[in-house]
């Protein structure tokens, strides 16, 4: 075997190109060893401007998955990571099972140590070379990838990488990985010169009969009730729905809701509040929802029927899940509701049963509007500051067009975001660390819309913020990064005092494992990659501190450009650890006696234990505003004032921001 001579082309570059063919515009890549020939590669395309892709160096493998991911709910295409053979392989299986869970269609892409130990101008040439191989490298991805390969000496490279974007992109999407051994992608390579068209890949389409029978069941019940989650990532299917529950009074609700299904607005749109109603329904309609009632504490009535719809309505990559179904109808949701709106129409109308459900949903509504706006107007001088209280100062803030993210930040509801594809919510996968890179796959795919994010301070960390600050700065991600920060990890602690709760954990002076203490600075990470970042503990000054955020320009980058080929100074720096003041159990002795401190707070009642604000703001204040001025936002948001601002700063380089919110939950 020979290598590529400087004017033959590589498979690497064969690869580039097929990969910029079949649609892929970014690549985000955390190199090794093995991608000697894909840097080859890059330069050589680009010396002869070859149509490739845009590669992004992300410093670690699990940001990398989470932009693809949040990548492709913006764009809607999917996007290229590649990664080092199997250790960078083992670091993207965290966001690689949310991607699978959402079934996000993405290329994983990895080197394969080198096949031969001598021969070959790719041969290997470090010890790693033996050590990172693997029998099975594609064994480690099969849970969650849909398909996985290895590209071998001769293949054409333009088939395989079309096969394993068909594949990604068929019902149900999801991951797939392709291996790239090191002596395969430098060989001599020919480049297609009649390239497989792309595949237009139909969905499958749900059957009518069944529909008709759905139709038949909706029509002679009394409170017929649809549950989704995920429903409105099919943006045009949010208008089916809007349109379907209104004409024929269908209320709609939203258990985890991790995108916008309906508008906030929307007369039957009852949220997450809407499984409290679960035990009225005589007709469920599951569409597009992982797990519509937790059994529990609460199942179906006995004689309500059930009905499943979505593309893969039994979840199959699901292990143990079982939720009753009389029926299930695989197929696209938003053609089922379609159809289903039709046949409803083509029946009689049932008058009286669809009034009764009208006054029951607007009593239902009314009840929790109220709740909320009490909560809200409460929480506007309460310390520390609460999560509805941030979701309604994002929601004032937010341009029509915004992106919202959520990662045990504030729950969607609060948001009250009324546009299709304006929320993206961590997946059911759970596995943290999606925020971070969503934001800025979101910010990738749509550079002039603002994007914002709402984290906890745990899932900041598992969101690898060294690297996504790094890369916000480099590749010109500027996004909004809301850090509400309770300096625990309290679903940590939720859940232990549902399992036990009046256990010896839910009574101990301090629960094991779930603290975050002491609670580092976050503004100062953000600040070491030149971001602007402010922290905010009193609720008045939330609405400006935004407001400064989502205009600031960035510092520009202090960092001087090293000259090309010189070899990087070696930088140290040396991080010290800040001395505290009070042990931990001090400061809870503290608490104890009233006295002030920063820090977590505890409720009078015992185990009811809540963060708490610290003592100073770091932004100016603004007034307070009405209900009315709230409430009148839309129309501000929609002026273009706002838009043009915004667009402004997110023309700048290096410009995000973080804030440290102390907070509790609604
Ligand atoms: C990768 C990963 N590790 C651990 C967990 C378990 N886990 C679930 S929620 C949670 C705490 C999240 O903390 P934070 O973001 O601060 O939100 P809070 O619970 O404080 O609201 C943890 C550790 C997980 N889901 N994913
Ligand atoms: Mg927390």
């Amino acid at each position: 075997m020979d290598g590529a001579s400087n004017t033959t082309i590589s498979a690497a570059e064969g690869l580039l190109r097929a990969l910029k063919r079949r649609g892929v515009d970014y690549v985000l890549a955390n190199a090794g060893t093995d991608f000697a020939p894909i840097i080859e590669g890059l330069v050589r395309a680009a010396g002869r401007k070859d149509a490739i892709p845009r590669f992004i160096t992300v410093p670690h493998e699990n940001l990398a998955v989470a932009m693809a991911h949040g990548y492709y709910q913006v764009a809607a295409k999917p996007a290229g990571v590649m990664v080092h053979v199997t250790v960078g392989t083992g670091n993207t299986i965290c966001a690689l099972m949310n991607a699978a869970r959402d079934n996000v269609p993405l290329l994983l892409m990895a080197g394969r140590t080198p096949l031969t130990q001598d021969g070959h101008i790719a041969s290997r040439s470090a010890p790693i070379h033996w050590g990172q191989e693997n029998f099975d490298q594609g064994g480690i991805t099969r849970e969650y990838t849909k398909w996985d390969f290895e590209l071998r000496a001769g293949q054409p490279v333009d088939e395989i990488v079309g096969r394993a974007l068909d594949i990604a992109l068929s019902e149900p999407r999801g991951p797939v990985y392709l291996t790239l051994p090191r002596e395969v992608l430098a060989n001599p390579h020919k480049d297609s010169t009649t390239p497989l068209p792309p595949t237009e890949i139909a969905t499958p389409q749900p059957s009518a009969r069944h529909i008709d029978a759905l139709a038949e069941w909706i029509a002679a019940a009394e409170f017929p009730l649809i549950l989704t989650s995920n429903l409105g990532r099919d943006l045009g299917a949010v208008g089916v729905l809007a349109e379907l529950a209104e004409r024929h009074a269908i209320p709609v609700a939203q258990p985890h809701a991790s995108c916008v299904n309906l508008p906030a607005s929307h007369p039957f749109n009852l949220g997450h509040a809407g499984t409290e109603l679960l035990g009225k329904a005589d007709l469920l309609l599951v569409v597009d929802c992982e797990v519509p009632w937790y059994p529990r504490y609460a199942t179906p009535r006995a004689d309500a029927k059930v009905v499943h719809l979505g593309v893969d309505p039994l979840f199959e990559r699901y292990p143990h899940r079982a939720f009753t179904a009389q029926l299930a109808i695989t197929g696209s949701s938003r053609v089922g509701l379609q159809l289903l709106d039709d046949a409803l129409k083509a029946r009689p109308v049932q008058r009286a049963a669809a009034d009764r459900r009208r006054a029951v949903v607007a009593e239902f509504k009314t009840a929790k509007a109220a709740q909320l706006a009490a909560t809200v107007e409460r929480a506007r001088s309460e310390k520390p500051i609460r999560y509805s209280y941030v979701g309604q100062c994002v929601h004032d803030a937010l341009p029509k067009d915004g992106i919202v993210i959520t990662e045990l930040g504030v729950a969607a509801d609060h948001f009250a975001l009324e546009e299709p594809g304006s929320l993206l919510a961590v997946s059911i996968g759970g596995g943290l660390g999606f925020g971070l890179g969503a934001s800025l796959g979101a910010k990738l795919a749509a550079p002039h819309r603002m994007v914002v994010s709402t984290i906890g301070d745990g899932s900041y960390m598992f969101g690898n913020p060294t690297p996504f600050h790094l890369v916000s700065r480099a590749a010109k991600l500027p996004t909004l990064t809301i850090v509400c920060n309770n300096g625990r990890w309290q679903a940590v602690e939720s859940a232990t005092r549902v399992v036990y709760p009046d256990g010896a954990a839910a009574h101990a002076e301090e629960m094991p494992l779930v603290e975050l203490q002491p609670s580092p600075e976050f503004t100062k990470v953000a600040e070491a990659s030149d971001a602007w970042a402010r922290r905010v503990d009193d609720p008045a000054e939330l609405p400006r501190a935004i407001d400064a955020a989502m205009t600031a320009r960035g510092r520009p980058p202090s960092a001087a450009r090293r000259s090309h080929g010189a070899r990087p100074a070696l930088k140290v720096a040396l991080i010290l650890r800040r001395a505290e003041g009070q042990a931990p159990r001090a400061r809870t002795q503290a608490r104890r006696r009233g006295l002030p401190r920063c820090g977590r707070a505890s409720d009078t009642a015992r185990g009811r234990r809540r963060s708490a604000a610290r003592c100073t703001s770091a932004v100016g204040g603004r007034r307070r505003r009405s209900s009315a001025s709230h409430r009148s936002s839309n129309a501000r948001r929609s002026s273009g004032r706002r838009v043009a601002r915004a667009g402004q700063t997110l023309l700048q380089p290096s410009v995000n921001t973080t804030w440290r919110l102390r907070f509790r939950r609604a």
